[in-house]
């Protein structure tokens, strides 16, 4: 099950927190918490691929054989096999500790949603890139990718709507006190229908 908790508005787009599987979310595209190889082993990835399949693997197989490791920051796109989205886009966060982190999730970010608003998608879904086996706390990431989306929003052609599906508490916590912030210093608004 997936719930939505926060919903606010910012320069006529949508930012939602929801706490649940990413998986099970129907946005345009979803976006995956990759490594440099692409080898969907663990956490969020491992999951994309158990329910769109195996053909998420394999495409990125592909991808890895023609351009070769990625770079922390790069995006990259592959079918959703058989999962509700349209596309998942995988994207490499930064390992706690390599230094830069907060601006590699930055680059992280935005190239996913470049990715995205230039495919012509209008919904994207993120998880708290970097803050599972990568270790970076959740407060970081938080802030780092909700910047990121406010500032590619002032300039999105096609992105109207940005998920962040939180799959832990503590997590969840700390995006929601990010948005609660942004919230009491004008710069969102509560969503009203
Ligand atoms: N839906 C949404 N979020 C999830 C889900 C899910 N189904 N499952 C886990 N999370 P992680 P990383 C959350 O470890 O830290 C992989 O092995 C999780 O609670 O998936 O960027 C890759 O192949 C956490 O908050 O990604 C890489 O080798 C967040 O997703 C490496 O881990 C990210 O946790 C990447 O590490």
């Amino acid at each position: 099950m997936v719930t939505s908790l926060l919903k606010v508005s910012y320069n006529k787009k949508i930012i939602e927190l929801v706490k649940g599987d990413i998986t099970l979310l129907e946005a345009d595209a979803i976006v995956n918490a990759a490594n440099k190889w692409l080898k969907h082993g663990g956490g969020v990835a491992a999951a994309i691929v158990r329910r769109g399949g195996e053909i998420i693997q394999k495409e990125s197989n592909k991808i890895i054989a023609e351009y070769g490791p990625l770079d922390v920051g790069d995006a990259v796109e592959t079918t959703a096999g058989m999962l509700k989205a349209k596309s998942v886009i995988h994207t490499v966060g930064p390992v706690y500790g390599e230094g830069e982190e907060k601006i590699k999730l930055w680059r992280a970010t935005t190239s996913s949603l470049k990715l995205a608003d230039d495919k012509g998608y209008r919904s994207i879904a993120f998880p708290a890139i970097s803050t599972g086996v990568y270790g970076v706390p959740p407060e970081l990431a938080a802030e780092a990718m909700i910047e990121a989306t406010l500032k590619f929003l002032d300039t999105a052609k096609n992105i109207e709507r940005v998920i962040f599906c939180l799959f832990e508490n503590r997590v969840y916590s700390a995006y929601e006190k990010k948005i609660k912030n942004l919230l009491k210093e004008g710069v969102v608004e509560h969503y009203k229908d």
